[in-house]
C-alpha cells in the first residue's frame, strides 16, 4: 500500500469518528426566563439569546410573565423546569425566594445561569453561599453604573441642588445596586442633597405623579436618576408636566427608543444603556459550554454605552438602543 493510501485511509477514518461524534452531540435546550416579557430591555435580551440559539444549534424556550413578580415568576419557573431544559437562563426577579427552586433544578442536573439579577449574594462557585450552585451571573455592573449617573448629574447640576432616585422597589439586585452606587458617590459632592428615594413598582405614572410631589415638598429639585426604564420614563413625564424641561435634569438608565427621543429633545441629558443583547447572547454561549464540560466564568461583565444627544446617532452608540 502507498503511503498517500495509508494516510486516506486514516483521513477517512478520522472523519468517520469525527462524524460519529458530531452525531452524539444532542441538540441542546436552553430555557429563557426574563424578568417580565414586556420590558423593552428583555425582549432585547431575548433577541440576544435567539441569535446565539441559531448560531449554535441550540433549541431556545421563552417563558415569562408579565410583571415584575415573584409569586408570577414562580409558576413559570416550574413550567420551564417541567420541560426538562438542559439549562436555565433566569432574570429571577427575588434573590431568595426562587433559589431553593433552582437549587433542586440544578440537582437533576440542569445548568443555572442568572442573567441581569443574581440569587445569594451573587458570587458562585466557591464552595459556600446560597447560590453557589450556579454556573454564572452575567450583567452589568450595576453599583458603577450608578456612579456614572451621580457624576453625570452633579455635572449637569452645577453640583448643587437636590436630587433624588427615582426606582422601582427595594429587593431588587440590579437597582438596588444602582441606587447604592449613586448615593454613595454623591457624597462627593457636599452641595449636593439627595433627598428620599421614590419608588414607582415599574409604575410610570406613579413615577410622575411622585416627581410632583417631590418638587412642591423641595422647589429647589434639580435632577433625578431614573434607576431603570419606567423609573426614567416617570421621571421624564413628571418633569413634562411640570413645565421643568432642561431645569430638572435627568440621568436615565436603559435606553428604550422613547427615552432616545428624550434624549434627543434635551427632556434628558444622558442615557446609561446596559448590554441585554450581550446577556442574552452570552447566556446561552455560556450554558452550552458549561453543557460540554468548559469551565464558564463565574462572573461576566457586559458592560454599558454612555448615550446623549450628541453621540446618540453614531451607529458604534445606537447599535445598543433596545429593541421593542
Ligand atoms: O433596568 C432593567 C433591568 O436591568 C432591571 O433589573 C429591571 O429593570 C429593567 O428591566 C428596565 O425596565
Amino acid at each position: 500500500m502507498t503511503k498517500l493510501l495509508k494516510l486516506l485511509i486514516t483521513a477517512g477514518f478520522m472523519s468517520l469518528a469525527y462524524a460519529t461524534v458530531a452525531l452524539a452531540e444532542k441538540a441542546f435546550t436552553i430555557a429563557l426566563i426574563p424578568g417580565l416579557t414586556t420590558d423593552a430591555f428583555y425582549i432585547t435580551m431575548h433577541k440576544g439569546a435567539e441569535d446565539a440559539a441559531k448560531e449554535f444549534g441550540v433549541n431556545l424556550i421563552y417563558q415569562g410573565a408579565t410583571d415584575w413578580n415573584v409569586t408570577l415568576q414562580m409558576p413559570v419557573l416550574n413550567a420551564v423546569i417541567a420541560r426538562k431544559p438542559d439549562a436555565i437562563l433566569i432574570a429571577n426577579v427575588d434573590k431568595d425566594q426562587l433559589t431553593p427552586t433552582l437549587k433542586a433544578a440544578s440537582e437533576q442536573g440542569i445548568k443555572i445561569l442568572t442573567l441581569d439579577q443574581f440569587i445569594g449574594d451573587g458570587v458562585y462557585g466557591k464552595g459556600y453561599g446560597d447560590g453557589d450552585f450556579a454556573t454564572s451571573y452575567i450583567a452589568s455592573d450595576n453599583e458603577f453604573g450608578g456612579r456614572i449617573a451621580a457624576n453625570n448629574l452633579a455635572k449637569a447640576i452645577g453640583e448643587k441642588g437636590s436630587v433624588y432616585v427615582a426606582n422601582v422597589k427595594p429587593g431588587i439586585t440590579a437597582t438596588d445596586a444602582r441606587q447604592r452606587g449613586f448615593i454613595d458617590e454623591m457624597k462627593k459632592y457636599p452641595n449636593v442633597k439627595v433627598l428620599e428615594t421614590q419608588f414607582n413598582d415599574d409604575d410610570a405614572s406613579k413615577g410622575s405623579a411622585q416627581l410632583a410631589a417631590v418638587l412642591a415638598r423641595s422647589p429647589d429639585l434639580a435632577g433625578v436618576f431614573g434607576a431603570n426604564l419606567f423609573s426614567a420614563f416617570g421621571a421624564a413625564d413628571g418633569v413634562k408636566a411640570a413645565g421643568k424641561q432642561g431645569k430638572i435634569r435627568i440621568v436615565a438608565f436603559d435606553a428604550p427608543t422613547r427615552i432616545v427621543a428624550d434624549l434627543k429633545s434635551g427632556l434628558v441629558d444622558m442615557a446609561i444603556a446596559q448590554h441585554p443583547y450581550e446577556m442574552g447572547y452570552y447566556g446561552v454561549v455560556g450554558a452550552l459550554a458549561a453543557l460540554r464540560g468548559h469551565s464558564v466564568p463565574a462572573k461576566i461583565g457586559t458592560g454599558f454605552t454612555v448615550m446623549t444627544k450628541d453621540n446618540v446617532s453614531d451607529p458604534k452608540v445606537s447599535q445598543f438602543i433596545y429593541s421593542e
